[in-house]
């Protein structure tokens, strides 16, 4: 009998992100289901991150996927993942997926993911588990940004985040974000001279404020909301530290409060803001090549999840290596730093097996999908990073909100000690 998972037709086609740029969405047909996927997008992208798009961008990415991909995925089995995140591999034949795009990768990996699930009638996350009991993750929060993603004057550090723990329910935690976030904006209206209400490419708040101003707020309000719903909430930061730092000169450059630091200095004023501020989660504290700084801090910052994003950029090797020399104990989870399914649950498993807290993760530029929320679940990610507010950042979390309503109690939101 004709397996009903058996790819049967294959297209692509150029849409766009929440930002607005162009990317590539892959339609998957089964014989008897149907998938659907869109690629994200970084805006302070790694280095050693797979290749987006090939030379020719999105056009070019769909007339390889027609010439090169689709004659070689129709007919194999939607449901062996592994053999079509090879066969992507084998298609390309680079390192980087610098020939049909690691983006392209995504999207065609993630549709066929997809397109298994619907074939089996069944939700994506089980479809796709790997773990003995499921359960949901926290979601951490950016309430307040600048950087790479926000307009000028607005805080050197990208990512202000927030962190509920100790809530009964993933709607519970949720909830504490939300109501973060909103409170948030009432206080900086009232607060910030020149603020108008903007905000970042995730929907955080960009005011214009020093990078301690911003803290200071954001500690108040947390405090505020965890009073008042009687559940435990942290602070953390994503520095994006590769975004501040001067290879020439050797040091990180905060161009809006005109401070500059070198190596030591950063370590001392990250040490600092933990300290301060009783920060519980630090990602990217120092540049994608400084694994030494990463082990210092790891070392004296006890009780902090001190997380590489563009230091492991999803890859399996850079983790090792950070495993190695015990740069951090948690790393970012962006299926779209290394291309495929396969090979994000390969750094997943490697990251639980050495004690690495894995947060799964959103770009910058997102699409309305949710397969990062079925993601979370399936590899057993105990946090989820994304905004709180705006269309394809709520869909991640309402679909979480779904799959804790449809579990009835059976999947429960992890229990995070930190
Ligand atoms: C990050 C991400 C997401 P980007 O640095 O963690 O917040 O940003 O997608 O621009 O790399
Ligand atoms: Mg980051």
């Amino acid at each position: 009998m004709v397996s009903l998972s058996i790819i049967a037709d294959l297209k692509a086609r150029k849409i766009f992100n929440s930002r607005g740029e162009e990317t590539v969405e892959v339609e998957v047909k089964t014989l008897g289901g149907f998938g659907c996927a869109a690629a994200p997008s970084g805006k302070s992208r790694g280095k050693y991150e797979v290749v987006p798009f090939p030379e020719g961008g999105v056009s070019e990415a769909i007339r390889r996927i027609e010439e090169y991909v689709k004659p070689k995925l129709l007919g194999l089995d939607a449901d062996n993942q592994e053999l079509i995140d090879k066969t992507l591999h084998e298609v390309d034949g680079t390192e980087n997926f610098s020939f049909i795009g690691g983006n392209t990768a995504y999207a065609i990996s993630l549709a066929v993911a997809e397109a298994s699930a619907s074939t089996h009638r069944q939700p994506l996350f089980v479809n796709l588990s790997r773990v003995k009991e499921a359960f949901l993750p926290i979601p951490l929060g950016n309430v307040l940004g600048g950087g790479k993603h926000s307009g000028k004057g607005a805080p050197d550090i990208q990512e202000f985040l927030v962190l509920p723990f100790g809530c009964k329910s993933f709607f519970e935690a949720y909830t504490a974000n939300v109501k973060i976030h909103s409170r948030l904006g009432k206080v900086l209206e009232e607060k910030v001279s020149g603020f108008t209400g903007g905000k970042g490419d995730e929907g955080a708040w960009a005011p214009p404020l020093t990078n301690e101003k911003a803290l200071e707020f954001v500690l108040r309000v947390v405090e505020e909301i965890s009073n008042e719903m009687g559940v435990k909430i942290g602070v953390g930061l994503d520095v994006a530290a590769s975004s501040l730092w001067n290879p020439k000169l050797n040091r990180y450059e905060y161009v809006g409060e005109e401070k500059r630091r070198d190596k030591g200095e950063q370590l001392e004023y990250i040490l600092d803001l933990i300290r301060r501020f009783k920060l519980v989660y630090v990602e990217d504290p120092f540049h994608e090549d400084d694994f030494e700084s990463f082990a210092e801090l790891t070392k004296k910052a006890k009780g902090c999840l001190v997380c590489g994003d563009d230091l492991f950029v999803t890859s399996k090797e850079k983790l090792s290596f950070g495993i190695k020399v015990k740069a951090a104990n948690s790393l970012i989870v962006k299926p779209n730093q290394v291309g495929t399914v396969t090979d994000t649950y390969e750094t997943v498993k490697l990251a639980k097996n050495s004690g690495y807290t894995p947060v799964i993760s959103h770009r910058s530029g997102e699409t309305p999908n949710t397969h990062i929320a079925h993601l979370a679940v399936a590899f057993g990610c105990p946090i989820i990073k994304t905004g709180v507010v705006g269309g394809e950042r709520i869909a991640k979390l309402n679909e979480l909100i779904r799959i804790e309503e449809a579990s009835k109690g059976r999947i429960p939101l992890v229990k995070l000690k930190l």
